[in-house]
């Protein structure tokens, strides 16, 4: 019997240092100590042998056992040290790599882009901007910017009536009428913002954008406003530029001015056969409106401080599509609406 449990013993110990892995080692202890392993069974058995064979078997049998458990465990630590290790390895993470590459920013669309360059103009020339609701009375929109309740702009087919005295704002001008209410002069601000108009072709959407500037002073004048153009002019379409005023007709300014600013257009950039696509070879692009704030305009606001008789003011207001799409040689009002990325990412 201590022959085979000599055996026993030569074949565990192999197989023990060989085990590849902690499951592998489980498998053996089971096979070698289990319950219904050989070794065991020799140790339960012992009362059957003869007297004499009693002590020797036990004793080499639980000498083996000893030996076995004590093989597992310390195996059994090298494999778990191994592969912590090889666990290590697999996980390492080098903490000097660069980070990840950042996802794509996104950009700002090119009518705020042009919406906040042409604020940080005016911004620059000490004017504050404000801005006011959509939905507006009939009063701020057309009463109080002198458009008689004739004016063609009040018929419902040119503009979104929500009840008889509330429409979506044509222009962004009530703004101004409000702001005026608030405080007396002297008065620099721009509005931005959303209107609305019954228009749908190729040159009109129902909603566009506008910037509508006011200044309200003492001793202001047309050169203040065609100075204050010019530099606006200059700063958007390129230093060189010149500004030119032709008169024009606005129910709320009188005078009353279109105003263009010289060509932008490189003339070597176009063949010289065809016209310039920019000023068809007038030499000016008109770029917005404006005029001499007419005083029946300031009689509406007369008594927040406005005495028409001790202050003047002068307005303008230009679409912010118009002037993106002129800056850019943007085709097609369209562009600006369709938000396909391939349009949108070159700006912004
Ligand atoms: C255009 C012309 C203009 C104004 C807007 C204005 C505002 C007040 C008083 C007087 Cl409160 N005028 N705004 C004046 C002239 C022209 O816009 O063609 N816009 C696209």
């Amino acid at each position: 019997m201590t022959q085979r449990i000599a055996e026993l013993r030569a074949e565990a110990e192999a197989a023990i240092s060989a085990a590849a892995g902690s499951a592998e080692l489980e498998q053996l202890r089971v096979r070698y100590l289990g319950r219904k392993a050989e070794l065991p069974n020799i140790l339960r058995a012992i009362a059957t042998l003869p007297p004499e064979e009693r002590g020797p078997t036990g004793k080499a049998a639980n000498q083996v056992r000893q030996a076995l458990e004590g093989l597992i465990a310390q195996r059994s630590e090298q494999l778990a040290g191994g592969e912590l290790e090889q666990q290590l390895r697999r996980d390492v993470v080098d903490v000097t790599l660069p980070g990840a590459p950042p996802q794509p920013l996104g950009r700002l669309h090119l009518l705020t882009a042009t919406r906040r360059e042409i604020e940080d103009v005016f911004l620059g020339l000490g004017f504050r901007i404000a801005e006011g609701p959509e939905v507006e009375t009939v009063y701020y929109n057309f009463d109080a910017l002198n458009h008689a309740p004739t004016h063609p702009a009040r018929d419902r087919q040119d503009t979104f009536y929500v009840t008889d005295d509330v429409v979506l704002r044509t222009h962004t001008s009530p703004m101004q009428i409000r702001a005026m209410e608030a405080q007396p002069p002297p008065l620099y601000l721009i509005i931005p913002g959303r209107v609305y108009r019954r228009d749908n072709d190729a040159t009109h959407t129902p909603q566009f954008h506008q910037i509508e500037g006011l200044a309200v002073d003492e001793d202001i004048t047309l050169a203040d406003l065609k100075g204050t153009l010019l530099a606006f002019a200059r700063a958007i379409f390129g230093s060189d530029r010149e500004v030119r005023l032709r008169p024009h007709f606005f129910p709320f300014t009188e005078p009353s001015v279109e105003v263009d600013v010289s060509c932008f257009m490189a003339h070597d950039s176009h063949p010289p056969a065809q016209r310039c696509r920019v000023c068809k070879d007038t030499g000016w692009v008109e770029i917005l409106g404006s005029g001499m704030v007419d005083p029946n305009v300031f009689s509406y606001v007369a008594e927040y401080g406005y005495d028409p008789e001790k202050i003047q003011g002068f307005a303008f207001g230009m679409g912010i599509e118009r002037i993106a799409m002129l800056k850019h040689g943007v085709p097609d009002l369209r562009l600006l609406y369709d938000n396909d990325v391939r349009f949108l990412e070159q700006f912004g």
